[in-house]
């Protein structure tokens, strides 16, 4: 759907013209499985801000199995964005990020995946307007290119190995985050053991249980898990005050990703110690800037830092490389390796990942271009 005005405009004044938002929906490589959903796709919803100037923002939201992770899902931002949130963008001064997103925060609760849609894509276009990288205008990066881990969610364990085994070869993975939760606890703490075994000191093991145990269950999970040489166990229980309970208690980081819904959770997890790691996500965040929130809390209160992923395609992926890069410090690297668990490619050039890192591109704004006949082929009808 297409929104479009024709305001005369103050010289010199950059206004958004028109917002488009369009459903891609791309295969996985293979059955990705989580505690709590398998995914053979994944459903992009893009944005697109037409601006005044000839500039084109763009940004993305996902989610993980639909409404399986959370409250929003591709179609529910479309609509959101469509409905509620195009009449507050359309004609406003689209140098004002701040103050674009005040509006719609004080206009639209929650909604945070499509707002950080919305937010990615005034960057890109504030980007392009000023010849400036997204990582410049959020401050400017620390660094070129990010650590990238690699998940193993085939629910296979031999297939796993394998899987793991071409990414070392391949030098593009050498830390891998094992997807457990779904199997009695000790099944999966042997599924670990197995692949930890097999793959020895050529790389790291972590896990993500995505909130599947009980807190009892978690107790023993992670003494067994830290005994099978994992050295960090993601969102292994629901309840923050169960995190925090479980935090420091084990040879082995407890890290939150489910609990952290912004600013204030972080702040509240952060008050009473509850993890030792955060997986930021920038549309867990609420976008961009949020995520940097998120950031400078976790740093303040001696917490480390991840950047993690809601699985998104390459304007998603990219947004959040630009956000981690300006992180002061960034001590368990990152996961953002979507864009590499589906089969087709959108970009006209691919992103770069090379000797276990993704490179950050340099190019203003986001710094990347959709192949726009990939993109039409793709779209939902
Ligand atoms: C999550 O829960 O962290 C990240 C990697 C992956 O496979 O799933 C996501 C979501
Ligand atoms: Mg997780």
């Amino acid at each position: 759907m297409e929104h479009t005005t024709s305001s005369l405009t103050p010289a010199g004044r950059v206004t958004i013209d028109r917002v488009e938002t369009l459903l891609v929906d791309l295969p996985t490589i293979r059955p990705h499985q989580l505690s709590m959903a398998t995914m053979n796709g994944q459903t992009l919803m893009l944005v697109r801000l037409y601006c005044s100037d000839g500039t084109v923002g763009m940004g993305e939201g996902t989610t993980i199995g639909g409404l399986a992770y959370g409250a929003e899902s591709p179609e529910g931002m479309k609509l959101a964005i469509d409905t509620y949130f195009a009449p507050l963008l359309k004609g406003v001064d689209a140098n004002r990020v701040q103050a674009i997103m005040a509006t719609l925060n004080k206009a639209i609760r929650d909604n945070r995946f499509a707002k950080c849609a919305v937010e990615t894509a005034l960057y890109d276009a504030l980007g392009q307007r000023t010849g400036l990288a997204v990582s410049e205008l959020l401050g400017g990066r620390l660094r070129d290119r990010l650590p990238v881990a690699w998940t193993l969610a085939s629910g296979d364990t031999a297939k796993d190995i394998d899987e793991a085994e071409a990414m070392l070869e391949a030098r593009r993975h050498c830390v891998f985050k094992l997807k457990i939760g779904k199997r009695e606890v000790m099944k999966d703490v042997a599924h670990v053991a197995a692949i930890k075994r097999a793959l020895g000191d050529r790389a790291a093991v972590r896990v993500d249980v995505n909130m599947a145990w009980s807190e009892q269950q978690a107790r023993l999970g992670l003494a067994a898990l830290a005994d099978a040489g994992c050295e960090l166990a993601e969102q292994p229980v629901n309840r923050p005050e169960a995190l925090a309970r479980l935090t420091g208690r084990h040879p082995i980081a407890v890290m939150a990703d489910e609990s952290l819904v912004g600013p204030e959770s972080a702040f509240a997890l952060a008050r009473v110690a509850g993890a030792d790691v955060f997986a930021i996500k920038i549309e867990q965040s609420g976008g961009l800037r949020a995520a940097q929130e998120v950031a400078a809390i976790a740093d303040a209160a001696h917490i480390q830092l991840y950047g993690g992923t809601m699985l998104e395609g390459a304007i998603g992926t990219i947004a959040s490389a630009h956000v981690f890069s300006t992180f002061r410090e960034l001590q368990w690297g990152t996961e953002l390796f979507g864009p590499l668990l589906l089969t087709e490619e959108i970009l006209e050039t691919p992103l770069t990942y090379k000797d276990f890192h993704l490179e950050l591109p340099s190019g203003p704004g986001l710094g990347i271009k959709l192949d726009e006949d990939r993109v039409q082929r793709f779209r939902r009808t």
